[in-house]
């Protein structure tokens, strides 16, 4: 039996890392998000797919909820000197990652690299960008539209936020190993991690055929709401909501994803969503403190969607 993880940033890494503890390494794909992805200083930003493999590596830094643990700046600080862009913060170590992936997109395409470096760090599970082709999110705000980075980053998400799209969405074509883990026979459930549903999981269902193999596959998809008591756990997700219009509950996730899940897993501190969205509700504390946190939550999540079944 195998498991489909959909995931983008922190919420994503922390579920992938706690589904990689309880399940046999080669039953787990985990699919990441890669709108997010630009290319700074010459060097091919993914801060997703590291974000994911930092985690299932153990060397993610938590208080920072990106890049590597334990990190050092003493390149940021020579660039300072230099009077060169710190806005975008690289430290030492995340520098090595950014630097093998260019090379090795010289040589091939991003799930390669991926899958290099996953095996080069003793990953054992599996971790594919959502497609291959350049996706990119545009957030439209009141100071026009800004590249991802630019909005989340060096405007730490201050502009209002109208509306996100997703460039060359329509054009990319979903990765192999999204395909593979899609058509796997064993597949049993797939799993929408509590990531931010409009900047991190969207641009994935915003792939053309990714809907479609969710839909007409007949097994569980579960998602999970990345709100507790109408705020985000981290991230400005309840911001974005509230200047949409949109609420910050798990009724707006349920409405957000649609009838494209079976479950919905919230917060026990949530109200429960109106439940004529369809989806099975299951209430429990999502907070993830710590390891043992994300084995818990990720334990009750396979449960609740083999319940599903
Ligand atoms: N986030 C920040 O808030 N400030 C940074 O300087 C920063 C640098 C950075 C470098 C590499 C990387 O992989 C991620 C980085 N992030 C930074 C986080 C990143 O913006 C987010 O993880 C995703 O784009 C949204 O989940």
């Amino acid at each position: 039996m195998s498991v489909l993880a959909l995931a983008g940033g922190v919420g994503g890494a922390k579920l992938a890392n706690g589904l990689a503890a309880i399940l046999p390494p080669e039953t787990l794909t985990v699919a990441v998000n890669t709108g997010d992805d630009f290319e700074h200083m010459g060097l091919p930003i993914s801060p997703d797919i590291d974000s994911v493999t930092y985690a299932l590596a153990g060397m993610n830094n938590v208080e920072l909820g990106w890049g590597v643990a334990g990190e050092s700046w003493a390149f940021m600080d020579a660039m300072a000197r230099l009077h060169g862009e710190t806005w975008f913060r690289l430290g030492d170590r995340d520098l090595a990652t950014h630097i093998l992936r260019r090379q090795l997109l010289r040589q091939g395409n991003l799930s390669a690299a991926t899958d290099d470096i996953r095996r080069r760090l003793g990953i054992a599970q599996k971790i594919v960008p959502m497609s291959d082709d350049p996706v990119r999110s545009i957030v439209s705000t009141d100071q026009g539209d800004l590249a991802f980075q630019d909005y989340f980053v060096r405007y730490q998400c201050t502009p209002r936020f109208l509306s996100i799209r997703f460039e060359g969405a329509e054009q990319a074509r979903p990765s192999v190993g999204l395909l593979a883990a899609f058509d796997d026979p064993g597949l049993e459930a797939i799993i929408f991690c509590p990531s931010n549903p409009l900047l991190s999981i969207a641009p994935i269902l915003a792939i053309p055929g990714v809907r479609e193999r969710i839909a007409s596959r007949r097994l569980p998809c579960v998602a999970l709401s990345p709100f507790i008591a109408r705020q985000a756990v981290k991230g400005p997700a309840a911001k974005i909501m509230a200047e949409l219009g949109i609420a910050a509950t798990a009724a707006a996730v349920a409405a957000h994803y649609g009838d494209l899940i079976d479950g919905l897993v919230i917060d026990s501190a949530d109200e429960n969503p109106i439940a004529d969205e369809g989806a099975t509700l299951f209430a429990t504390d999502i907070l993830m403190r710590d390891s043992a946190d994300q084995q818990r939550l990720a334990r009750e999540v396979l449960d609740f969607a083999r319940r599903l079944t």
